[in-house]
């Protein structure tokens, strides 16, 4: 057996001393968009935008009509989903093909292991130059040797491409703070759950201004392609690092997790116009990587979506998974979240619930006392007043061990069922999923998240 091995590593090696022969004689792409089968590859990735906060996904108070019309002539990804609900979870996933506790980067401000490869490495092997533009969020820095490119070098960058391209552009929007902004709040549209205060609804309408300010710059991104000639052979997507605020950033609900995500294709023919089934940002990795050309790991969460597009599988998971981990970021004590969803059901367990929930919107930068103004005091106000809504004020920071949701009658996760009894085995069979994915993922729960320090942004303030 050992000889065998030791002969397949030979031709190995062998074919790929041939491969790099080859590319080495390979003439040089002059011609950025015709000489050359690998097409360029463009993502450009908002910053906590809900996928419902669109024109095209029906939000009525945004205006995205550059993205609304991308939209229409692109495949949307239906369940498109993050495996975690804040930037650099989010971004490391999106960027290794692996779920956080494979990676290590399972908290925000988190690094991801000495060991892991990302985008950029795999790329440059196969002939691209790989460019992240603006927003970073991902460490150590020597895990993802892009080209760092700032908002305004964008344009050169490209005016010089001279080999296949693949660009990450990360903006800063929706992200907060958010401008002031100077429509009438009387009857603005909220995200389900949110309780239509004063301050609530400002929030939100500033959060809508900084959507707009997102839609004129994927206007000039998409210009920018065009302008350099690198729009022929090309792979455009849109899409968005996680959902915005409660219920949605730093949770497990589809909110948080499930994102918009739209792709145009051109030069590269697909036969789907919808992708409906499972599908995840670790997914990304290996379909550039296959895209380019080159032969996808099979030891990364991740599928290729290639036979998706182009026909030749329904489906690439099952299942789809989330995670949360609130120690790390600011003001967040220990509270452990996981997920997982077949598309049509949703099991949520929320590992140490005895504990109260709490973030940045409830205790502020430093573990502060819950502030006597704003969103979150207004909330707590319904509260006690124990107003209609005081239901969700309520839940946002006392949750249950386990919540089950039926996705097609309830997309918003209002009515929990576990402890329905018709829906005993769904849950027993999402629970065993999820049990053996965190033992194969290596995710110790709350063990886990106590390998995690608390974060304030005066650190002299975390509590001991
Ligand atoms: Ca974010």
């Amino acid at each position: 057996m050992k000889i065998t091995h030791y002969t397949n590593e030979i031709s190995t090696l062998f074919l790929l001393v041939i491969l790099l022969i080859s590319a080495c004689q390979a003439p040089i792409h002059t011609d950025k968009t015709t000489t050359t089968s690998q097409p360029n590859l463009f993502l450009f990735l908002a910053d906590d935008l809900s996928y419902n906060d669109l024109g095209i996904t029906g939000n009525p108070f945004v205006k995205t009509a550059t993205i609304d019309a991308f939209a229409n002539e692109a495949i949307s990804f239906e369940k498109m989903y993050t495996p975690s609900a804040m930037c650099a979870p989010s971004r490391s996933a999106l960027l290794t093909g692996l779920y956080p506790h494979q990676n290590g980067c399972h908290m925000n401000h988190g690094s991801i292991y000495k060991e892991i490869k990302s985008l950029p490495t795999y790329l440059k092997a196969l002939g691209y130059q790989v460019a992240l533009v603006g927003k970073r969020h991902i460490k150590p820095k020597e895990n993802f040797p892009f080209d760092y490119v700032d908002y305004e070098e964008m344009d050169t960058y490209l005016a010089k491409v001279n080999q296949p391209v693949c660009m990450i552009y990360a903006s800063n929007e929706p992200h907060g703070p958010h401008p002031q902004s100077k429509q009438a709040i009387e009857n603005v549209m909220l995200p389900k759950k949110w309780i239509g205060t004063k301050s609530t609804k400002e929030k939100i309408l500033g959060y809508y201004e900084d959507i707009t300010t997102l839609d004129t710059e994927f206007k000039r991104f998409l210009e920018a392609i065009q302008a350099n000639d690198l729009a022929k052979n090309t792979i455009t997507i849109f899409t968005s690092d996680h959902g915005y605020e409660y219920f949605a950033k730093w949770s497990c609900y589809e909110a948080g997790l499930k994102i918009p995500f739209f792709m145009q294709a051109s030069g590269v023919k697909f036969s789907t116009e919808k992708v409906e089934t499972l599908t995840s940002f670790v997914d990304i990795v290996p379909t550039f990587i296959e895209l380019a050309g080159g032969i996808p790991p099979k030891d990364i969460d991740g599928k290729s979506l290639v036979p998706i597009l182009n026909g030749a599988k329904k489906v690439i998971h099952p299942y789809i998974y989330g995670s949360h981990t609130t120690r790390g970021i600011y003001s967040g004590k220990t509270y452990p979240i996981r997920s997982i969803t077949n598309g049509k059901w949703k099991y949520i367990r929320n590992l140490n619930h005895e504990e109260k929930f709490q973030n940045i919107i409830t205790n502020s930068w430093n573990f502060d006392p819950t502030p006597k103004t704003g969103s979150w005091a207004e909330w707590l106000a319904v509260l006690a007043q124990d107003g209609k809504d005081a239901k969700w004020a309520s839940f946002y920071q006392k949750r249950p061990a386990e919540e089950l949701y039926n996705l097609e009658k309830d997309q918003y996760e209002m009515v929990n069922l576990v402890n329905n009894t018709i829906h005993q085995s769904i849950k027993e069979e999402l629970s065993q999923q999820l049990t053996s994915w965190m033992e194969a993922q290596n995710d110790k729960g709350i063990s886990s998240e106590l390998a995690v320090p608390l974060k304030a942004r005066d650190m002299s303030k975390v509590p001991k």
